[in-house]
């Protein structure tokens, strides 16, 4: 290829040429050797773990040229050169965050919650509000989990579709499109084309048409496992083929492109930008000939897994040696010349590298110095030879590298020895423990949730009012109708899903909805419950209000690890930079079978802290909270009845505004004896116990707590406890599910243990599922008359005369 070509293939004049061609080098042989230096830090113990995107340089320098202020990048931990061309990263951030130096001003990513090089821009003010993500390029945070970027590319670049689609929509959102212009771009490695979440998403983009480049950097190994083992043919291209556009239909555009051929590279990005911005034309750009000059990671050696042959192809292939080369050959610029700037880039990160070890050591060296100085003061008043050796090692550790840790340790151990001490100096020694814990709870401890103003709890209650003589209509006519409402007042708001569209839901919660708000805002998707999930993870980032259904609580577990991964953990391991204001809507707990029965409520609250988890009684509860948290900024997942969709309910007048509170408790029956504490479906089954029960005698509170995550955040349940001094906690799912994270949260947080009279105690479900059938249902859930027994039993063991046994 002539120099000519690949100059007229960037548009530029001659001079241009040249600095742009030789700022790419300097870029790329700055980032090659960040990535040298640091695996030396690793190795000298100064950081922990190190994985460099040394071999995948020049394909992301190509990229980058085409990645615009507004456009997104879902990738992973190899794109280095990626991030330093687009603007966003540095050898210096780097460093800081090999190092773990978790001040956001230095490592903006996550304030190194997270492990280097995995990358993330900031979409979020310090008060919780929004960029304009129009101003910046953005990349959503990356997870270690190989694949997971991909969900979130499909609502990524479908936000892009709805906002040209819907022009009114675009232009009251200018913070987060221009016109629907904006591309998603997605980096994975080869081998992690393996995973599902990429085939899925794959399949997702090129049915919905929407603006995703895709790039996959092809080294032929997934550690040390190669192609062979990783795909069928050994090539993802070949066997992603029959995705390619043809006469059959709309799919991608493919290309496969050589990951040292930077001609070739730039000309793939330009093209596949001109058919993602202009036509929303997704493409596939498969890097093959991609190097590892170094291996993995810093956890392990590649000679141990690469053939001689494979090694030395790949030091002649690698794209700096292949880029260089061109360039001499195109006459662009000489050898020296670029020797000079291989010279200056060492000199380059050396400086950076040791600013960043400096700003991260120097405050906590200061800290150390001011325990040293209370260490000192404690010693000349008590004899404690400890602290002598303390202060040789600390300081010896101060010279090359110390963690908090290491001096905050001796300084609590020192605490414990001096307790029955009576010295002034005691009291400066816990001030100083006092003041290091808060200030790395704040570093380490906090934003697991939102707790600006954008937060659901500053979102006020507003009751369901109703006329005198409401209809009682069956609880799908309330979710449907307060749908109709919320739709014609936000206009971001949309709701996908397994037969959403155009029946309106399996239980016509949606009826009517796509025909009068459009197939872009009410749709159907395919059956790919992670990329429903991921859907609606890309569209919340970029300003929509997304309603991702899955169709039945049970097959929320495909989509569980974007919840898990991404949506539950986004908000804390980006130190509050991102946040998904998600919706997800399913339905469970009790109906018939094996899978239409579930109610791992345990399973749920264990996996995703950090989003909250609504588990409402009735169709009413659920369209307040679904009208409550469209009010905030915060991920939720709303878990209906299934058993209630034609339990009939009275019609609020005020359909559309009410709102539900979360983590308000609401007592339903006030009684005297026991407090029974429930949510779900099971809380009509112990009302109907409840009201039996009064006939025996036995007067029970009962209350329902709507919520799960956040839990009583008025401690009303103890206050209950405080007055009946018996408590019981009844749901359906497993025994020592979320039953004992209730019974946690009461007895620990809520200090009800000092109330309790009785044994506190728990009715769930059996272990195993539900089978199918009425009583499949009876003899595997609490039914009314177990909780009748159960309470019963309780009361026995108070009073045996006035509560005879039963059996
Ligand atoms: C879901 C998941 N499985 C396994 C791993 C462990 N792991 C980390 S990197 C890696 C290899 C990835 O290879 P590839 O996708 O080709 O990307 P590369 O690192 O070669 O760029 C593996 C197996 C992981 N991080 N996530």
């Amino acid at each position: 290829m002539s120099t000519k070509t690949k100059e007229s293939s960037l548009k530029i004049s001659k001079n241009k040429f040249k600095e742009t061609i030789l700022a790419d080098y300097r870029l790329i042989s700055e980032v090659r050797e960040s990535g040298s230096q640091g695996r030396r830090d690793v190795l000298s113990g100064k950081g922990s773990f190190g994985i460099f995107g040394d071999g995948k340089e020049l394909a992301q320098v190509a990229m980058a040229k085409v990645f615009r202020n507004g456009d997104f990048r879902a990738g992973y931990y190899r794109d280095q050169a990626l991030m330093t061309a687009i603007g966003q990263y540095s050898p210096k951030h780097m460093f800081s965050a090999l190092y773990g130096d978790p001040e956001l001003e230095r490592e903006p990513s996550s304030g190194s919650r997270q492990m280097m090089n995995h990358f993330g821009t900031r979409f979020l003010n310090d008060d919780g509000s929004w960029r304009n993500l129009m101003n910046q390029k953005n990349s959503t945070s990356d997870m270690a989990c190989l694949a997971s970027q991909f969900p979130r590319l499909v609502g990524l670049a479908q936000a892009s579709q709805v906002y040209r689609d819907n022009p009114e929509i675009a232009k009251r959102n200018p913070g987060f499109t221009n016109k629907g212009n904006e591309i998603a771009f997605a980096t994975i490695g080869n081998s992690s084309c393996a995973e599902g979440h990429f085939w899925e998403a794959v399949n997702a983009i090129g049915v919905l048409q929407v603006p995703a480049i895709i790039s996959i950097w092809d080294d032929a190994y997934g550690i040390s496992v190669s192609n062979e083992v990783q795909m069928t043919k050994s090539d993802v291209s070949t066997v992603l083929s029959g995705f390619q556009n043809d006469e059959k239909g709309a799919g991608y555009d493919i290309v496969k492109v050589k990951g040292w051929d930077y001609p070739s590279l730039v000309s793939a990005y330009e093209k596949a930008e001109k058919l993602a911005r202009e036509k929303h034309i997704p493409s596939i750009i498969h890097v093959v000939e991609m190097t590892q000059p170094t291996g993995h990671s810093t956890s392990g050696s590649h000679e141990r897994y690469k053939s001689k042959e494979r090694l030395q192809w790949e030091q002649d292939f690698d794209c700096i040696k292949k880029f260089q080369e061109w360039i001499i050959e195109s006459n662009i610029a000489t050898a020296n010349e670029l020797d000079v700037i291989d010279k200056e880039s060492i000199d380059t990160v050396k400086k950076q590298k040791k600013e960043a070890w400096t700003e991260y050591q120097s405050p906590i060296k200061s800290e150390w110095k001011e325990l040293l100085e209370i260490f000192n003061s404690i010693d000349v008043k008590i004899n404690i030879p400890e602290i002598a050796d303390w202060i040789q090692d600390l300081n010896q550790s101060a010279m090359f590298g110390i963690f908090r840790r290491d001096f905050l340790s001796k300084a609590r151990t020192l605490l414990g020895m001096i307790v029955n001490e009576d010295i002034p100096e005691k009291g400066t020694l816990r001030d100083f423990i006092k003041k290091i814990n808060s200030e790395n709870h704040e570093r380490y401890n906090t934003k697991l949730y939102n707790n600006t103003s954008t937060s659901v709890h500053n979102v006020s209650e507003v009751k369901p009012t109703y006329d005198s003589n409401a209809e009682e209509v069956d609880g799908r006519i309330i979710i449907r109708d307060n749908f109709h409402h919320m739709f014609d007042a936000i206009p971001e708001a949309m709701i996908f899903g397994e037969d959403v569209g155009k029946i309106g839901g399996v239980n016509q919660g949606c009826e009517g909805l796509q025909d009068k708000f459009g197939e872009t805002r009410v749709a159907d998707t395919g059956i790919r419950e992670a990329t429903i999930i991921g859907q609606g993870i890309g569209l919340s980032l970029r300003g929509l209000k997304p309603i991702a259904e899955m169709q039945y609580l049970d097959y929320v577990i495909y989509g569980f690890q974007s919840m898990v991964d991404d949506i539950s953990s986004l908000h804390y391991r980006t130190h509050g930079g991102q946040i998904t204001p998600l919706i997800i809507r399913t339905r469970g707990h009790r109906l018939e079978g094996i899978w239409h029965s579930g109610s791992p409520m345990g399973m749920l609250l264990n996996g995703t802290r950090g989003m909250y988890l609504c588990v409402p009684r009735d169709m009413t509860r659920a369209a307040g909270f679904y009208n409550t948290l469209m009010q905030s900024n915060d991920p939720a997942m709303v878990i209906e009845c299934l058993n209630g969709y034609r339990v009939k309910e009275k019609l609020p007048n005020n359909i559309g505004e009410f709102r539900v509170p979360l983590g308000k408790v609401e007592t339903t029956k006030e009684g005297s004896d026991i407090t029974l504490v429930t949510y779900g479906s099971t809380w009509r089954i112990v009302m109907d116990a409840a009201n039996q029960l009064e006939r025996s005698g036995i007067s029970c509170e009962v209350i329902d707590t709507q919520t799960l995550v956040p839990f009583d955040l008025t401690h009303d349940i103890s206050e209950s406890v405080k007055k009946t001094n018996r408590l019981l906690v009844i749901d359906e799912d497993v025994p020592g599910g979320a039953s004992a994270y209730i019974l946690q949260n009461i007895i620990e947080e809520q200090d009800a243990y000092n109330y309790l009279d009785s044994e506190p105690q728990t009715l769930a479900a059996k272990a195993h599922r539900p089978p199918y059938g009425k009583d499949g249902d009876y003899f595997s859930k609490p039914s009314a008359d177990d909780v009748f027994e159960k309470v019963y039993g309780m009361m026995n063991e108070v009073n045996p005369s006035k509560f005879p046994p039963l059996y």
